[in-house]
């Protein structure tokens, strides 16, 4: 049972290898549990690499090794200059790779299409593909508009199958003028087709690693001093320790099982943005284990607890805890539970009197250590369904707001086929998430 990633854009594809880059070296190590799930049995990892312009997939793939198959790889030669309306209809010819360093001849198909007929091909090359998992960028043109139609394409053609949105949403007061715009009109694909997504912001990213850096000791590093890279290394770690096989007390290992996690975390359609932490940051956190109850202090100690506009109290319908390394006494598992749920992931008040409340904070815990191909034996990463969201999904809408009373940048746009009614329609979906979200959250 397999997962195909696809990547879009730069973001996209810049966030995909730095995960493919872990999992290769894990998939490495010796009895890593690594099956079928996430490669090929050749070794290369089950993705296709998607972007409107050369550069970026073109120097993944040549400082890269043998991780990826050249034939899944399809770009263009213009860049779709952050307007999500050229990414969603874009009309660009599309070339792929003859070897690791020479671009083919432009073809005569369209990207689109052609990325779509990789998909089916690596659909065909599974025993059972279970979820299509798109990384892209909200607000680059062609991560958030071409990786909006790839959404929509693939709905449309696989009705049944899982398709899980890897999302990075931009820094708040960030790159451009047309973020906002962007975000919108992604938000509005993302929720309308997919059945979860992963929701990555910069910003709590450079907060996450510079409170990392801090506690190992590098204090003189300033939050400025984080290069992408490091945002990307973090998301990539997230990645890992959700979609890495799982090995249970018995030494029996088992791959990332979509449809529990789906049923899990995402219990509705209206609400299925997910929030993912984790302590495995990669490099600074590598060292010694300390206990589970200082890990799970610390952890909690970290996560936002109000929402960032007001002083209104986050809660949560949904978490899951995922352990790596193992508990060491019977105790842990309760120390744990209790500084996550008290501290940081309060559930929203209905669920203490709803029958089934035991299913709101689920354990995966994986005896084997962590990540031994990069010296992390213990992670915890949690994945919680929570009002955090909305602070987000507010700031975006407000601003897109501003920008479309005074018409702001509209012909951009209309220029490419997205009409106003379009906007119309993508701020009532997203009102309707935040509405959403308000009506579960209340007492
Ligand atoms: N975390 C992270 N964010 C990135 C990365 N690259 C770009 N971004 C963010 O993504 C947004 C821009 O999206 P890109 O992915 O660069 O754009 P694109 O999808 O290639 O689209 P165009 O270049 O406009 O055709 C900005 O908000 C950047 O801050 C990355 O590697 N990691
Ligand atoms: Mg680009």
């Amino acid at each position: 049972m397999s997962l195909i990633f696809v990547q879009v854009g730069q973001c996209g594809n810049q966030v995909g290898h730095e995960f493919w880059k872990i999992a290769g070296k894990e998939r490495s190590q010796k009895n890593s549990g690594f099956q079928g799930g996430l490669f090929h049995g050749n070794g290369y990892a089950r993705c296709i690499m998607i972007d409107s312009e050369p550069k970026v997939i073109q120097r993944i793939i040549g400082e890269n090794n043998e991780l990826y198959n050249i034939s899944n790889v399809r770009f263009s030669q213009s860049g779709c200059g952050n307007n999500w309306a050229l990414g969603y209809n874009f009309s660009g010819n599309s070339k792929g790779m003859t070897d690791r360093c020479a671009p083919e001849g432009y073809g005569k198909d369209m990207l689109l299409q052609d990325a779509m007929e990789l998909l089916e091909r690596e659909l065909e090359s599974c025993d059972y593909a279970k979820a299509c998992v798109v990384i892209h960028s909200l607000s680059g043109g062609t991560g958030s508009g071409l990786g909006s139609r790839l959404i929509e394409e693939i709905r449309n053609k696989h009705p049944t199958m899982y398709i899980i949105s890897i999302c990075v949403a931009p820094f708040a007061h960030g790159d451009t003028p047309m973020q906002h715009y962007n975000c919108l009109l992604s938000l509005s694909h993302i929720q309308s087709f997919c059945d979860a997504v992963f929701m990555f912001q910069n910003d709590d990213i450079l907060r996450a690693i510079n409170r990392a850096t801090t506690k190992a000791g590098h204090t003189t590093l300033q939050t400025s001093h984080y290069s992408t890279t490091d945002i990307n290394k973090y998301i990539a770690s997230c990645m890992a320790n959700i979609f890495f096989p799982v090995q249970n007390d018995k030494g029996v290992w088992s791959e990332f099982d979509c449809f529990k996690f789906i049923r899990n975390l995402c219990p509705s359609f209206e609400t299925k943005f997910l929030e993912i932490n984790t302590n495995a940051i990669l490099e600074s956190s590598a060292g010694k284990f300390s206990s589970w109850q200082y890990i799970a202090d610390d952890f909690a100690k970290h996560i936002p607890v109000f929402m960032l506009e007001d002083n209104i109290p986050c809660k949560s319908i949904s978490t899951k805890i995922m352990v790596r390394g193992g508990f060491q006494t019977i105790h842990d598992y309760s120390i744990v539970k209790k500084a996550l749920l008290n501290k940081a992931f309060a559930p929203v008040e209905w669920l203490l009197y709803a029958p089934n409340q035991e299913e709101y904070l689920t354990f995966d815990v994986s005896h084997a250590p962590a990540l031994p191909g990069h010296r992390i034996s213990n992670s915890l990463t949690t994945c919680s369904n929570r009002s955090y969201i909305v602070s987000l999904l507010n700031h975006i809408l407000s601003r897109a707001h501003v920008m479309m009373e005074s018409k702001a940048y509209l012909h951009w746009y209309g220029r490419h086929g997205v009409e106003e009614s379009m906007f119309d329609e993508c701020f009532a979906t997203v009102q309707k998430v935040i509405d959403d979200y308000v009506l579960l959250y209340q007492p």
